[in-house]
């Protein structure tokens, strides 16, 4: 479709044919004077400064000028079908660069294009071709959810993991911060919750948690690149660390000890212990006051022990507890098993379940999200030979994560109903930055693009083609990545 290492492909791509234009130390930045066009200006000359070698100026002044790199809303920008939230325009002619948008998503969609249009010539000289890209994203949401509870990860990890995003188009980080091994969040209802679950970690390592601060933090750095922090508590299982901090969750009220190993299934809330329904209350009215963004999610997942009128009990009480925070429900897939309310999204990750249940959610009004395991669970190995990594939903390879088409994985679902494509990566095997960064790269890229791209502008062929230039910025960012054997990189 386009011989321009653009990934995801965008929608419309035509080049001019004009001279391209030269960047220099004498190239400047323009914005219109919003505080959300400054912005994206700021982070533009973030993005682009690594990648030229040389500062680039930011002015509010000459949006016109020649040499410039205007960045501006423009209601009418992009292509006019598309949705407004991050559809975008950028337009490169001989002397002067725009980035137009009718709103400020859409330009950190555009500034990400531009990174990518930027070339480095054999002589020195930095150059982006004459050409005009019309873009929107196909889905509205496309994710990573990061397991910060089995190994823990600190603000500045999650940070590189943002950047990375961005550069991507990605627009949801979905932080699994509790699960057996830690609780990772401070929470003002339950001071002592995070300080007495959150020194270990999978193996015994020292773990770690957020403090309110850090959070904050993290949501901000979000937000400069357009991107919604969506918090999961996950319950009514996986809730080892909630209940060794606090014992009157259990039953006995005895305190089960830590967890350092990576069993699922094992632990869980009782309906019937008082200090249930006060929990759930508190920590997800605790995380709605500290989250901008409109999800919370409440996990749901891997329940083994548990009856199934229990369970119900636990996913109505969730998303009432949700509701009644002002925000809007997200749960794995197992939540169809109970009552699910319109509007609430349920998360698709195993393909070994029958999916009726999640099939007629949809049709009462749920929104589904895909993360098939078998395609974007990027903690699987890519191959037999991977050191890192679990393989009970198969060997992910890049095409794995490529190859497949949203509307096809869930028979029966109305295309209409899918909000959008989530990877995800579990942490039990992964402790370090260089180990995370080898188990995403490039497979985050491939689905950047199955979420992005409109599906008859995509195909493997040419995305082993485009991924392959990307590797040059991960380089230069210093992001570890894994040569996968059916790129020519
Ligand atoms: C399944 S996916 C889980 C996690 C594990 C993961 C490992 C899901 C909702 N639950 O608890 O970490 O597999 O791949």
């Amino acid at each position: 479709m386009t011989d321009l290492p653009l990934v995801p492909v965008p929608l419309t791509v035509e080049r001019t044919g004009r001279a391209p234009f030269v960047l220099g130390p004498w190239t400047m930045f323009a914005t219109g004077d919003s505080s959300e066009e400054i912005s994206a200006g700021v982070l533009a000359a973030e993005l682009l400064g690594p990648v030229v070698d040389f500062p680039i100026g930011l002015s509010t002044e000459d949006l016109r000028l020649p040499g410039t790199i205007a960045i501006e809303i423009d209601a009418a920008a992009g292509p006019a079908d598309a949705d407004p939230a991050e559809r975008y325009t950028v337009t490169v002619d001989t002397d002067r660069i725009e980035v137009r948008a009718p709103r400020p998503a859409g330009l950190m969609r555009g500034v990400a294009t531009l990174q990518q249009l930027v070339t480095p010539q054999p002589d020195g000289s930095v150059e982006v071709p004459a050409l005009e890209v019309h873009d929107a994203p196909r889905f509205p949401w496309r994710g990573l959810s990061l397991d910060v509870a089995r190994h823990f990860f600190t603000v500045g990890q999650v940070c590189a993991v943002l950047c990375v995003m961005s550069q991507l188009k990605l627009n949801v980080l979905h932080l699994h911060l509790t699960d057996d091994q830690g609780w990772r969040i401070d929470l003002p209802s339950r001071p002592g919750l995070a300080g007495r679950s959150s020194g270990s970690e999978v193996g015994g390592g020292r773990g770690g948690c957020y403090s309110a601060q850090d959070y904050a933090a993290i949501v901000a750095h979000a937000a400069a690149r357009s991107i919604t922090v969506v918090p999961e508590i996950d319950v009514p299982g996986h809730v080892n660390a909630a209940l060794h901090a606090l014992p009157e969750l259990t039953p006995d009220g005895v305190a089960p000890p830590v967890y350092t190993g990576t069993d699922v299934g094992f632990s869980r809330l009782h309906r019937d212990v008082p200090a249930t329904v006060p929990f759930l209350r508190d920590v997800f009215g605790d995380l709605a006051a500290m989250t901008p963004g409109p999800y919370l999610h409440i996990g749901g997942d891997e329940v083994l022990e548990m009856g199934s009128d229990e369970y119900a009990w636990f996913v109505r009480s969730a998303q009432d507890a949700v509701r009644q925070a002002g925000k809007v429900t997200v749960g794995w897939q197992e939540i169809a098993h109970g009552e699910v309310d319109a509007g609430t999204v349920v998360q698709y990750w195993d393909p070994r379940e029958d999916p009726a249940p999640f099939v007629a959610a949809a049709s009462r009004g749920a929104r589904l999200l895909l993360s098939p395991a078998s395609r974007v669970y990027l903690d699987m190995k890519y191959d037999a030979a991977t050191r890192l990594g679990l393989h009970w939903a198969g060997h992910v390879e890049l095409r794995d994560a490529y190859d497949w088409e949203p509307d096809d994985v869930i028979p029966g679902v109305a295309p209409g109903s899918i909000l959008g494509v989530e990877a995800a990566v579990w942490t039990e095997t992964i402790e370090t930055t260089e180990d995370l960064f080898t188990m995403l790269l490039p497979r985050l890229a491939a689905v950047a693009e199955v979420a992005w791209s409109a599906a008859d502008r995509r195909g493997w062929d040419g995305f082993r083609g485009r991924v392959a230039h990307l590797a040059d910025g991960w380089d230069r960012d210093g992001f570890a990545w894994y040569a996968s054997p059916q790129v020519h990189w």
